[in-house]
């Protein structure tokens, strides 16, 4: 029986009354909220311009988030102005949003357990001089003004992020295969 099959097997059996869940790969659409949580990444214009996009995925590959949306785009001043709203008071402010329309970046949404907050983990400090040996911006930056990543700081924010960057149908919803592994029952 391939794995599909064995999801609609499990998803029957889970339906009976009789012992706990049998053990197995977990099916997608019977996967708890906490694994569905969601956050936005966005591989800013330096880093497009320094080839690092396939460096900030493998880290997130390797931890065992899910991609579930990706895209190039070049922003417009509207987006930004959305995204970095809490900024708007900052003196930074017109020359982040400069810089951030400036080129190309990198759109993705990663899902997973505790994905914000791993996810804010990994790419460490704000600014790159005390960001930690190890995070993304400790690795790969020196200048607070190009940083290399943005990522979500809550789940809240996440939602309305994401929101702005993705349409609905631009996520996908799949089963990814190593999920017995790096999930426990
Ligand atoms: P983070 O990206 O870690 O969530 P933030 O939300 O405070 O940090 O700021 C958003 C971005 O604004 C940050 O990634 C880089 C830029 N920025 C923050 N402080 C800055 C500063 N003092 N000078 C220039 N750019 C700054
Ligand atoms: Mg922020």
């Amino acid at each position: 029986m391939g794995s599909l099959g064995r999801c609609l097997a499990r998803s029957l059996l889970r339906g009976q009354p009789g012992p706990s869940r049998p053990a197995g790969p977990r099916c997608y659409g019977s996967a708890p909220p906490e694994l569905q949580e969601q956050t936005l990444v966005l591989v800013k214009p330096d880093a497009v311009q320094r080839r690092l996009v396939g460096s900030v995925i493998q880290r997130f590959e390797r931890r065992g988030f899910k991609l579930v949306g990706m895209k190039l785009l070049q922003a417009n001043q509207g987006i930004l102005e959305r995204h970095y709203e809490q900024l708007r008071q900052k003196p930074f402010y017109p020359v982040l949003v400069a810089y951030m329309t400036s080129g190309p970046l990198v759109a993705m949404v990663w899902e997973g357990y505790n994905v914000v907050k791993s996810t804010r983990a990994m790419v460490g400090d704000t600014n790159p001089a005390t960001a930690a040996a190890g995070t993304i911006r400790g690795d790969f930056s020196m200048h607070v003004s190009r940083n290399v990543v943005h990522a979500s700081d809550s789940v809240e924010t996440a939602r309305r992020e994401i929101g702005f960057w993705f349409q609905r149908d631009e996520l996908l919803d799949w089963h990814s295969g190593d999920s017995d592994y790096t999930y426990g029952p």
